[in-house]
This record gives C-alpha cells, structure tokens and sequence, in this order.
C-alpha cells in the first residue's frame, strides 16, 4: 500500500499509527500541506483531501477506506471503519466532525501559526493559510468559536475518561475507534508539543499506549514509481452486488459533502451501501478506480 500523506496531518496519523499497530510494511508517499499536488490529482482526479492510498491501479479516498483496505490485508478486522454498529459509527462521526474541528480551532491561532512558520517556513504558511480560508469559505461544517471549541475539546476528553474502562476502548487491543478517537489529541499535542494538564490520567495513559504501536515499516516511494504500478496493474474487479445500480457505467461526479469539495469525474463502476467507486480512464495509466465511502460524500450526474 502506497500512502498519499504529509506529517501534519491528523487523518494520516490515524492512518500511520493503524499501520504500525497491525504491523504492516507501508510505501510512503509525502504530499504538499496543500495543493498543487501534482502527483495525487493525475491518480486521484481532483479528489483534495489527504490521506489517500493507492494499490496498484485502485486510488482510495478518505481514511476510512484507507482503514478498511489495512483490516483486509492484514486480516485485523476490528480495524475495519465500515459495518460498524450504529452506536460505534455514530461515536465515530462525533469524533471525526465535531471533536476534530474542536481540536483545530481550539487552538489559538497565533499558536498554530508559530508551528506552522517553524516547520514550513514563512513563504508556505502565508500560502497555507490562504489556502485553508478558501475551504472554510465553502465548508458546510459547524465552525465553533474558540472558546466554545474548547468546551467541546474537554467535554470530549472527560467522556473518552468515562468511556476507557480498560486498556483501549473495546478492551485489551485497540479497535477502529480508538484510532478515531486518538488523532483529534494528537494533532491537538502535537501544535502544542507538551501534555495539555486538562487530559485526564486515565486519557493520557490510552495516548502513551496508543502513541507506542509507532509508524511500522515505512519505506519512501517516488511519484514515478507510483504511476508505474499504476500503469502496470488493472483495477480489481469489482463483486457483482455492486455493479447493480442503473447508474453503473454512466458518467458522474463525486465530491465531499462537508469542507474541500472538489469533485471526481468518471462512470460509476460500482456502488455498494458503504462504498463508491468511479472509473476513470487516462491516457497515462489506462484505467483507475477510485474509492470513496457512500458516506459523507454525494454522486451526481
Ligand atoms: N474524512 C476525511 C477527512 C480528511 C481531511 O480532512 N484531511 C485534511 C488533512 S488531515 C485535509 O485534507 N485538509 C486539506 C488538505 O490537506 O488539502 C478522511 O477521513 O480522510
């Protein structure tokens, strides 16, 4: 599995930290902390937002996905992010919409601004931060105030303590969840770089715990590499139940429904309750099949 992140990025880390905990060796694959991203957008067809992973000549977007392709290949299905209980899924949403969003604005601006500037430089975080305003200004999310994003950020903290009855969220080895409910602090910490004193011990314990399964077995690839497995494999086949829809093998597009609404043209290949794929042909690969979850994104066409 090839592995379209960058280190800031609280997604990838869910995505990194999953791959150390099932141990499984990894093709890593920097990307800009914003566009152009050359590279991605020729496999992925505009799709914007990062973690991405490829294999071979399939692109999966969104790191649930991502998250489901590491549960199949290494066989640890609690990591699966799909077929998840409704409670499960629902704590899954909190944690990846409202908690996420209260661990970035929580934090102070100038705070941010002063990591970015000493790890990306001047220039970049001038960009960046352009950049990031271009999506909150067509963003359908709930942006809270600061002060407000911080009552969320405790609340969410004080009930991860109630929650953590043993060592992980399920019990004695991490799930899905735990990975969903670990990247919000980490990326909180990570700005700060010190334990907050607000993290109750029993929080605090998970995340030592959590941080300790590291990044597995990582190896850098370059884009060219990359594109030559993509040129080089078909997509797989897609399973018959989800090539049932009228609109398979019409022309769509497919876009976030959230922040970063960049679309994905292509035909519809297949469509299944949790997942979307479009195929897309291109002169330089041939054809790419691209996965996104049924949720959280919208089809039209
Ligand atoms: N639901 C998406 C959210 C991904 C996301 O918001 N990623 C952030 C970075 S952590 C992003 O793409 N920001 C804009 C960018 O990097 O261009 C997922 O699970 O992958």
């Amino acid at each position: 599995m090839i592995l379209y992140h960058y280190p800031m990025s609280p997604f990838s880390e869910k995505c990194r930290l999953m791959l150390g905990f099932a141990g499984q060796s990894w093709l890593s694959l920097p990307c800009p902390e914003m566009p152009p991203r050359p590279g991605l957008d020729a496999l992925a067809g505009g799709y914007r937002r990062i973690p991405v992973a490829q294999s071979g000549a399939d692109i999966f977007c969104d790191s649930r996905l991502i998250s489901d392709e590491i549960a199949s290949l290494t066989g640890r299905t609690s990591l699966h992010a799909t077929g998840r209980d409704e409670e499960t899924a629902a704590y899954a949403t909190y944690l990846e919409g409202e908690v996420f969003w209260a661990s970035v604005l929580s934090i102070p601006p100038t705070t941010i601004i002063r990591r970015l500037w000493s790890t990306i430089g001047l220039r970049k975080t001038l960009r960046f931060l352009s950049d990031r305003a271009g999506i909150g200004k067509t963003a359908r999310v709930d942006a809270p105030s600061g002060k407000v994003a911080a009552e969320r950020f405790t609340r969410y903290l004080d009930d991860l303590a109630t929650r953590l009855q043993s060592d992980f969220l399920g019990g004695n080895s991490p799930t899905y969840i735990d990975f969903c409910a670990y990247h919000p602090l980490w990326f909180k910490l990570s700005v700060a770089q010190q334990m907050a004193d607000t993290v109750p011990p029993a929080v605090e314990a998970w995340y030592q715990r959590m941080g300790a399964f590291g990044h597995g077995q990582r190896s850098e690839i370059t884009i060219d590499d990359a594109f030559a497995t993509a040129r080089e494999c078909e997509p797989r086949s897609v399973p018959e139940a989800e090539r049932v829809d009228p609109r398979i093998g019409s022309p769509v597009t497919v876009a976030p429904d959230d922040y970063a609404l960049d679309a994905v043209s292509g035909t519809l290949a297949g469509l299944s309750a949790t997942r979307i794929i479009v195929a897309r042909e291109t002169e330089e690969f041939g054809r790419l099949h691209v996965h996104f979850p049924r949720s959280g994104f919208e089809i039209s066409g």
